[in-house]
């Protein structure tokens, strides 16, 4: 989480001494012991069933951000140290954070349903753009209820591939040559 090349733990839910919940990440020492935790926001995640949690600096601002969902199904962008998280898409099935094309930036996957059609799946990229923004492209397909996304080189081609699960099995978006 800071970069100091050791592994941190994350926690989410109820801050037992304050009350207050939030995220939580406790610095790793390199022995295998952490420090005493960092709040790093507010947000709070359902204690049950917890959306994923979801670290990169997407921006490349050089702060990490956390991508997570909220109870609503939005998609909220969490700058570090409790400012307020920012809506990113609403209505969001599931997500993911990948670097596809290997350039070494991080992109943004979000399944949502298209609008005005259910039976399709709007996903969307979010990527930092040249001049420093970050913005979302968008593609819809032929699917419907994704659960999850899963990026992988599934057909041992070298290139990274796009996995969709929904409830009856998987869809597969293989890089374009
Ligand atoms: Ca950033
Ligand atoms: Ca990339
Ligand atoms: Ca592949």
């Amino acid at each position: 989480m800071d970069r100091d090349g050791r592994v941190d733990l994350i926690v989410s839910g109820i801050d037992i001494g304050g009350g207050d919940g939030g995220i939580f990440v406790l610095p790793g020492q390199g022995d295998g012991s952490f420090g005493s935790p960092r709040r790093w926001s507010h947000v709070s995640t359902h204690i049950f069933d917890p959306p994923p949690l979801r670290f990169a600096d997407l921006d490349r601002d050089g702060a990490v951000e956390l991508i997570t969902g909220d109870i609503r199904g939005s998609l909220l962008w969490v700058p570090d140290g409790g400012l307020a998280p920012r809506v990113l898409l609403e209505d969001v099935d599931a997500y993911e954070i990948a670097d596809l094309d290997r350039d070494g930036r991080p992109e943004l996957l979000a399944a949502a349903p298209a609008p005005y059609s259910p039976a399709s799946t709007r996903l969307h990229l979010g990527r930092s753009r040249s001049d420093g923004s970050f913005g979302f492209e968008h593609h819809d397909l032929n699917v419907a209820g994704v659960r999850q996304i899963h990026v992988a080189n599934v057909d041992g081609d070298g290139e990274l591939d796009i996995v969709l699960v929904d409830g009856r099995g998987a869809t597969i978006l293989r890089r374009a040559r």
